[in-house]
């Protein structure tokens, strides 16, 4: 691993070991281009103004028509630039591949348009990741429906997650602090909120298993489980929030009006806890069928009548 710092501050935080290689292969790439393309242009202008035809009837100064000795030199020159960024950026993608043994097991679920962050032996999915400083760790990347990717700029690390394929990415984080996990793959109308926080702590932080620690009050733990499980991509909380996907949940507790099938239906505590376990069940009418169940892997009972609590807040 080589010692490299980011000479202009442009970059994230280098926060895992694959960090220092990865930005030194950046800044090689950044100023060959710019090397390269003011030696281009800068020949180019002076040519245009030293050969310039000066009058209308001027001869051609010259016959030359090829010259082999600088063909071959400006052919070789660009061939082993890009050997060595090839061979520069394999070298550092290999040891990306193989998670070492020892690699704490994450599992992450992609969906439209949230993350299942699962930690190493959990059932229950956090609405956050918490890494150990200087310890392996291994997230298996799954996705419910269409293509996504798992992106932590801080750790330079990157993978798509493809529907119905396993795949799998490893890092050890180096620095303690908060960074954030993006999806990076344009997956449809909300993809800007597949945001997350990902935390590396200390080991006598990481033991304490602070992903299982919630908010006190049942309407605080709601509106979090809101924030955690995507619900914020297509509802809102205000009265006048736009609507374009799902209703706002502002005095939505309670509410009355019809169904696809004309029938009317009291948005009433069964109902509510219904439509998010099986959300296909009854549609409003004038609603496409879009929001994806919750089953109790990832929202509980309690933390269905915790979202419930919450929502009858919103009047
Ligand atoms: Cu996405």
């Amino acid at each position: 691993m080589i010692a490299f710092q980011d000479p202009l501050g442009q970059l994230p935080p280098q926060a895992s070991t694959f960090a220092a290689d990865h930005d030194a292969l950046f800044y090689f790439l950044t100023w060959v281009s710019i090397g390269s393309f003011a030696l281009i242009l800068g020949l180019l202008t002076y040519s245009c103004v030293r050969w310039r035809r000066k009058t209308p009837d001027q001869p051609a100064a010259s016959d030359v028509t090829h010259n082999t000795k600088l063909e071959v030199v400006w052919t070789l020159i660009p061939a082993i630039i890009v050997i060595v960024v090839f061979a520069w950026g394999f070298k550092g993608i290999l040891p990306q591949q193989i998670a070492p043994a020892d690699a704490r097991k994450y599992r992450a679920e992609a969906y439209t348009w949230a993350w299942e962050l699962y930690h190493p032996g959990a059932t229950k999915s956090a609405g956050e990741l918490w890494f150990e400083v200087d310890k392996p760790a291994r997230v298996e990347l799954t996705s419910r429906d269409v293509l996504h990717a798992f992106f932590i700029p801080a750790f330079r690390v990157k993978r798509d997650i493809v529907p119905g394929f396993r795949n799998q990415i490893w890092f050890q984080p180096t620095l303690i602090g908060d960074y954030t996990l993006f999806c990076a793959e344009y997956c449809g109308d909300q993809h800007s909120m597949m945001h997350r926080v990902v935390h590396v702590v200390d080991a006598a932080t990481y033991v304490k298993e602070p992903w299982a620690a919630l908010p006190e009050t049942p309407e605080a733990r709601g509106e979090y489980f809101f924030n955690m499980k995507g619900c914020l991509a297509c509802h809102g909380t205000k009265a006048d929030s736009p609507d374009p996907i799902g209703p706002t949940f502002f005095g939505i507790y309670g509410r009355k009006g019809r169904l696809s099938d004309d029938s009317e239906y009291t948005a009433d505590e069964a109902y509510i806890h219904e439509s998010i376990r099986e959300p296909q069940k009854k549609i409003v009418k004038g609603r496409a069928p879009v929001m994806p169940p919750f089953d109790a892997t990832s929202l509980s009972e309690e933390d269905v009548n915790d979202i419930i609590a919450w929502m009858k807040t919103l009047k």
